[in-house]
């Protein structure tokens, strides 16, 4: 079946200064292209940052033998109260990983608050592998996908935890991956998550206090120069598509 990858980003420019007001991608069937573009034209128009004086809307056709199919991640929930409480929930599933210097991760975590991408960290030597320091890695080409087709949804306003899925299953998916670990950057949503092969996606509650925008990626990394490469490539270019139908039935 032919697909297509539409990506959608919109900005606007206050006394010089141009900011990013939303973003989105879809990958859909050629059937559904027109409707999605107009679901992604109007998100842009209509996001509460404000009104958008340059939207690009780019569109790339994926070839069925371009595409990885992965299930979702098993999704679990720990209940915490505080930001405290939070990180060290995640510092104990790193510590479960085997995972060294546990305390400098969280540590360097901090660095991700203010990109737009993430940071890929080698946690053996706690060298930042990312070519670009300031943007970090951009995890792109991909989207859900259900048997019955509820996208449509998902499409229309930000959903958090599916958005977030989506993009974990694809990460930790890479052999050369052992973790990830997300705060979220929107100032109202405190839960956040670490996810692994071994684990899953494992949301916790308050990781970060309500209000702070402060929120940000790090991927926890392990192998050679060569699976490094790899490893960015597949980050930025892999067409993924993640099956949820387990997901939607479990929620
Ligand atoms: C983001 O702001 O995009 C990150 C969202 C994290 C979602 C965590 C969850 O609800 O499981
Ligand atoms: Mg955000």
């Amino acid at each position: 079946m032919g697909r297509y990858s539409i990506k959608m980003r919109a900005s606007n420019e206050k006394q010089g200064i141009r900011s990013h007001i939303s973003g989105a991608e879809k990958i859909v069937t050629e059937q559904e292209l027109e409707a999605y573009c107009i679901r992604l034209l109007n998100r842009a128009l209509k996001h509460s940052k404000g009104k958008p004086d340059f939207i690009n809307l780019k569109i790339e056709e994926v070839k069925e033998e371009e595409l990885l199919y992965l299930p979702a991640l098993p999704v679990t929930t720990v209940e915490t109260d505080n930001e405290k409480d939070g990180k060290m929930v995640v510092a104990s599933y790193l510590s479960q990983l085997k995972i060294p210097h546990i305390e400098e991760i969280l540590e360097i975590w901090k660095q991700s608050y203010h990109m737009r991408g993430a940071i890929l960290l080698d946690c053996d030597t706690l060298q930042r592998l990312e070519p670009d320091r300031e943007r970090g890695i951009r995890v792109t080409y991909i989207d859900m996908m259900t048997e019955d087709d509820e996208r449509n949804q998902a499409c229309s306003g930000k959903n958090h935890f599916n958005e977030a899925l989506v993009l974990a299953t694809k990460v930790v998916h890479h052999p050369n991956i052992l973790a990830e670990l997300c705060i979220s950057d929107d100032p109202d949503y405190v839960t956040g998550y670490i996810a692994s092969k071994q684990f899953g996606y494992v949301r916790i509650t308050h990781l970060k206090p309500m209000g702070s925008p402060e929120g940000g990626r790090v991927f926890l990394f392990r192998g050679n120069e060569l699976e490094k490469e790899d490893c960015i490539r597949y980050m930025q270019e892999q067409r993924v598509l993640v099956k949820m139908d387990e997901v939607m039935n479990h929620e």
